[in-house]
C-alpha cells in the first residue's frame, strides 16, 4: 500500500487545502492529513477541533485519514512506515519556503517530498489571510466550506463578547 502524509497547521482547513488533498488522494492508496501541533503558537481552533473540521470536509474521500502529531515530522513518517510527504504550492514563495525543509527531511530520513500545484483560483488563499479578512468583517465564504465558515463565525462571535 502506498501512503503519504500531507502535513500542515490547517487553522482552519481552507478550500485550497481541500483542493490539494483531493489531488493527492488520487495518487496514493492512503493519504494522511496530519495536523502538526506547534506548542509555541496558539491557533484560532484547538487541534482536536481542526481534526474534526478536516474529517467533516473530507468525509467523501474514503482513502483520506486525519491525524495529529507533535514533534519532528519525519519521526511521524518513520513511526508509521510512510515515505512520502505531499505539500501544496501556491507560488514561488511557497517553493522557497518548502525547498530547505524538503532537503532537510530528505537528509534526516528516507522520505521524498512531492509538490502539487494549486488551482490558480486558490493561489491567494491562506488560513492566516482568511482569518484576518474574517476578523475585519470581510466575506470569507468563497474560501471555506459552509461548515467551517459557520464555525469560524461562531469563534469570532465568542471573541467579540
Ligand atoms: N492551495 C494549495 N496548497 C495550499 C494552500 C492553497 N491555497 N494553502 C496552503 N496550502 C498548502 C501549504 O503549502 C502546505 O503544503 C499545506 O497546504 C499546509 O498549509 P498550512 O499553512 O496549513 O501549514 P504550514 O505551512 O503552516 O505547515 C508547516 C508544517 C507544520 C508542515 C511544517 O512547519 C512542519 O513540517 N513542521 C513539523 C516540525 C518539523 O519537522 N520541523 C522541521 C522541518 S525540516
Amino acid at each position: 500500500m502506498t501512503s503519504a502524509v500531507l502535513p500542515g497547521s490547517f487553522d482552519p482547513f481552507t478550500r485550497g487545502h481541500r483542493y490539494v488533498v483531493e489531488r493527492a488522494a488520487r495518487c496514493f492508496d492512503e493519504l494522511v492529513v496530519t495536523v502538526v501541533v506547534n506548542p509555541n503558537k496558539r491557533g484560532m481552533f484547538d487541534v482536536d477541533e481542526r481534526l474534526d473540521l478536516i474529517r467533516h470536509d473530507c468525509a467523501d474521500l474514503p482513502n483520506v485519514r486525519v491525524d495529529k502529531w507533535r514533534g519532528l515530522l519525519v519521526d511521524y513518517l518513520t513511526q508509521n512506515g510512510i515515505h512520502a510527504i505531499v505539500k501544496g504550492l501556491r507560488s514561488s514563495v511557497d517553493f522557497d519556503y518548502e525547498l530547505p525543509m524538503a532537503q532537510m527531511n530528505r537528509e534526516l530520513a528516507d522520505v521524498e517530498t512531492m509538490f502539487l500545484l494549486t488551482d490558480p483560483s486558490y493561489a491567494h488563499v491562506s488560513s492566516s489571510l482568511v482569518k484576518e479578512v474574517a476578523k475585519l468583517g470581510g466575506d470569507v465564504r468563497p474560501f471555506l466550506s459552509e461548515h467551517i465558515h459557520d464555525r469560524l463565525q461562531a469563534v469570532l462571535a465568542g471573541e467579540r463578547q
